[in-house]
């Protein structure tokens, strides 16, 4: 007899709501759940598809010993002791900084992060690194200069907006929005509203929409400044909104100023008159951005982005209704790490500072294959898989080697984990309880704890108690009174409250490790330290989120967050969690006159080399790589690299390179035949696709392959020919949709 339970996608920030068939202990059919309030019946082939990365062949059932060349299999007490003596060995020889914590924050699987920060906060260590730090670095490091907080998504709000405007990003196939596919075509549809596409090539999303902006590869920052400059010189800028929200305008005014645009257009190759009119169109209507990879990995990403924030406010479009907005958290996703900030580390081989506490990825390998006696010796790794993922594979590999311990905790047998020395077996988020805070819908936000749906086989554990279980065997968790295991197992959860904060307030210092005693105590009545987790992270949101919870219906009071908890848990197809207030937005700036600051006094050097004379230059393709490679497309069937199962991949194209035709005839290759990818990291052969679909000297290749599945390598990694060295200067995030490199037939 099989029974259908709810639960919600794991693959991406959406969390759409799914149900799955369970019939003994295993997924057998999943379909949308129309009763989630947010998606409504709504998802999308990867979710269709869960049951491929729940059910592989590479699943991990034991924790594992390397011995040799190859595993052994160990019990847990065996694993959990011996890497504990081993890495206090280390930290002590060595001090904090030779560790580094790899993951602990996936697209959307959060309910680990909290403990695999405090472990490394006991440990001494910052060394943090996640996709953050290829990501959205340039993003938050902007926040943090014009709002005063680093850790601020920012999106369309899309019930008010009558222009959307998606730049660098492929929504159709990526889904960064609700319901993607179904809102983008009834917004393409509708007469009163208008879709822009900012992207070189024609995407699948660009396909559809009112305008595509079909920009040179690397040009978004000279067309902004291009952009704004126009809109100044004709006086089109909302100068009321200007006086009222930013406290700095005049000083980078004079950024935009004896400013050639017509230039700038000839050389982002975007026709004059069409500039015009989006410069009209950007400051006659309301308008909202989604921005993505395009731009976060894209040239000068980080200047993109600082300029995108002062289009925005030209236009009087930031932070107000229908224009972009600033999303609440539940939880902040790291530390605020201000870059001023002498208790910071830096990395000594490269000197990136970290942004909301997490490193850029290209710092890694070299913090790790470096003679500074304080370089990087262990790594721990759960939730990640750099060998494939992290710039430069050869490099990773090299360093992954020569870690003097590296751990890694996942769902399979990943390539990174093929070079670790423990390899520990964890519960996906359909086995255990699970959580993501990232937040993409305004200003009602739906939030969910997914509930497991099957039980775990093996050991499997969650990732969250593999990390309490490392922490309490090296140390760090003292013995705690029997008072808090009785009060979290006989009585309600605002009393053993009462007991922990007495507990905390008696025992100051051990605040910073209240995550280990809840997960010890509540985790352990709950059955799950990661749902005790989510407790906790709703108990201590911050007061601006709070506000919101309110305003969703909830009774405020100290228990209010308590009472949302137990509406969670008892709606496994989600909640309505906050409503925010369009019109209260500016509360998300952190500065006291609540106004913006658009001036950063390093941008002021890097910004004036952003001329169409400079920019034509750097871009002019070089004799040794005249190609420009996007690395990396998130393409439909995969979720980065969590469905290996070739299966999944059915009746898709597998990986290819996608090559214009013309380019296609002067390489001498038919469409599927092999070429051979050169660029300074690296070379790789992968068969070809020719397309239209991508402009002539640019070449582009998907992110998800080059994975080891029982037993079999399938396609090409990308990061095979990425370099640690392509970085933004300013905050160290690569730069891999601008990968130069050589093509040549096989
Ligand atoms: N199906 C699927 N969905 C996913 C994922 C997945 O693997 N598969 N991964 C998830 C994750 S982790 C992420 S981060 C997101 C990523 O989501 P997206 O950012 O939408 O993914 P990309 O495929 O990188 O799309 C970026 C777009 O930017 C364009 N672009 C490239 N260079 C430039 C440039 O110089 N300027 C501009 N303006 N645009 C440029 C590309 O042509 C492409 O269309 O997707 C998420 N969703
Ligand atoms: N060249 C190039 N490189 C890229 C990109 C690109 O576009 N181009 N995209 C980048 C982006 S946007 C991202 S987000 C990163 C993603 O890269 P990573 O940060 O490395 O993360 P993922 O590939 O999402 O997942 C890593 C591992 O998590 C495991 N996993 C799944 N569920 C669980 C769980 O519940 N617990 C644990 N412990 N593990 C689990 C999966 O099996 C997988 O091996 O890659 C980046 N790398
Ligand atoms: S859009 Fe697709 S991958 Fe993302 S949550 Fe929904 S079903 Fe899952
Ligand atoms: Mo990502």
């Amino acid at each position: 007899m099989s029974t259908w339970k709810k639960t919600t996608c794991t693959f991406c920030a959406l969390h759409c709501g799914l149900e799955m068939e369970i019939e003994d202990n295993h997924i057998i059919n999943v379909r949308p759940d129309p009763d989630n309030p947010r998606s409504k019946g709504y998802c999308c082939r990867k979710g269709r598809t869960s049951k491929y990365y729940q059910e592989n062949a590479d699943r991990l059932n034991y924790p594992l010993k390397r011995v040799g060349d190859g595993f052994e299999r160990i019990t847990w007490e065996q694993a959990i002791d011996e890497i504990a003596l081993k890495l206090k060995g280390i930290v002590e020889k060595n001090g904090p900084r030779s560790v580094g914590f790899v993951g602990g924050a996936g697209a959307n699987t959060h309910s680990s992060g909290p403990f695999s920060a405090a472990l490394m906060g006991a440990i001494g260590s910052q060394y943090m690194f996640n996709p953050v730090g290829c990501e959205f670095m340039c993003l938050f490091w902007n926040m943090g200069k014009s709002l005063g907080r680093q850790f601020q998504f920012t999106e369309p709000d899309e019930e008010r907006l009558e222009v959307l405007v998606m730049w660098g990003c492929n929504a159709y196939v990526s889904h960064q929005m609700i319901n993607a596919r179904a809102g983008i075509r009834e917004l393409s549809e509708d007469p009163d509203k208008m879709f822009i596409v900012v992207d070189p090539r024609l995407s699948e999303t660009a396909r559809i929409s009112d305008i595509h902006v079909a920009l040179r590869p690397g040009t978004d920052s000279l067309l902004l400044r291009t952009m704004i400059a126009l809109i100044l010189k004709e006086g089109w800028q909302d100068q009321a909104y200007l006086d009222e929200h930013v406290s700095d305008f005049d000083k980078v005014k004079p950024w935009f100023e004896n400013f050639d645009i017509e230039e700038g257009c000839r050389v982002c190759q975007v026709p004059y008159e069409e500039v015009h009119k989006l410069c009209k169109i950007f400051t006659t209507r309301k308008w909202g951005m989604h921005v993505d990879l395009g731009v976060f990995m894209g040239r000068h990403n980080t200047m993109t982005v600082s300029l995108q924030t002062i289009l925005m406010c030209v236009c009087g479009q930031f932070l107000m209704p229908g224009g972009t907005v600033a999303m609440g958290a539940l939880a902040p996703l790291g530390p605020e790490t201000d870059d001023h900030d002498p208790a910071i580390w830096k990395l000594h081989a490269t000197g990136y500072s970290p942004v909301v506490g997490v490193f850029p990825e290209g710092g890694l390998a070299p913090e790790i294959l470096n003679d500074d006696p304080e370089h990087i010796r262990a790594l721990l790794v759960g939730m990640s898989n750099p060998a494939r993922s992290y710039p430069d594979t050869a490099k990773i590999i090299e360093a992954l080697k020569s870690l003097e311990l590296s751990v890694v905790c996942d769902v399979v047998m990943t390539e990174t984990a093929q070079y670790a020395d423990y390899v520990l077996p964890t519960a996906t988020p359909y086995e255990s309880y699970d959580f993501g805070i990232f937040q993409l819908d305004f200003p009602a936000f739906h939030f969910m704890l997914k509930t497991p749906v099957v039980q775990p086989e093996g050991e499997r554990l969650e990732t969250g108690e593999v990390w309490l279980r490392l922490a309490d065997a090296m140390g760090y968790i003292p013995e705690l009174p029997k008072a808090l295991y009785d009060a979290a197992a006989n009585k309600s959860r605002m009393e053993y409250f009462a007991e922990l904060m007495g507990y905390l307030t008696a025992n100051p210092q051990y605040m910073p490790i209240s995550i280990f005693i809840i997960g010890k105590t509540l985790g352990k009545a709950m059955g799950s330290v990661q749902k005790a987790i989510l407790w906790a992270v709703m108990m201590m949101t911050p007061p601006d989120f709070q506000e919101d919870v309110v305003s969703a219906g909830f009774t405020p009071g100290s228990a209010m967050m308590d009472d949302a908890f137990q509406a969670v848990c008892d709606n496994p197809q989600g909640i309505r969690l906050t409503c925010g207030k369009p019109e209260n937005n500016f509360k998300y700036v952190k500065y006291e006159d609540k106004k913006i600051r658009l001036f950063v006094d390093v941008l002021d050097d890097y910004i004036k080399n952003i001329t169409p004379e400079k920019e034509e230059q750097a871009l002019c393709p070089s004799e040794e790589f005249p190609y420009i490679l996007s690395a990396g497309s998130h393409m439909d069937a995969a979720h980065n690299g969590w469905m290996r199962n070739p299966d999944t991949y059915q009746y898709r194209k597998p990986c290819m390179l996608s090559v214009n035709p013309e380019d296609c005839k002067k390489l001498g290759v038919e469409n599927g035949q092999k070429v051979r990818v050169t660029t300074k990291a690296g070379s790789a052969e992968i068969e070809v696709d020719a397309t239209y679909k991508v402009r002539p000297g640019y070449v582009i290749m998907p992110h998800q392959f080059g994975f080891d599945f029982n037993g079999k390598r399938h396609g090409v990694g990308a990061n095979l020919l990425t370099s640690t060295d392509d970085c933004d200067k300013l905050t160290g995030d690569p730069l891999w949709r601008y990968t130069l490199c050589r093509v040549e037939a096989v």
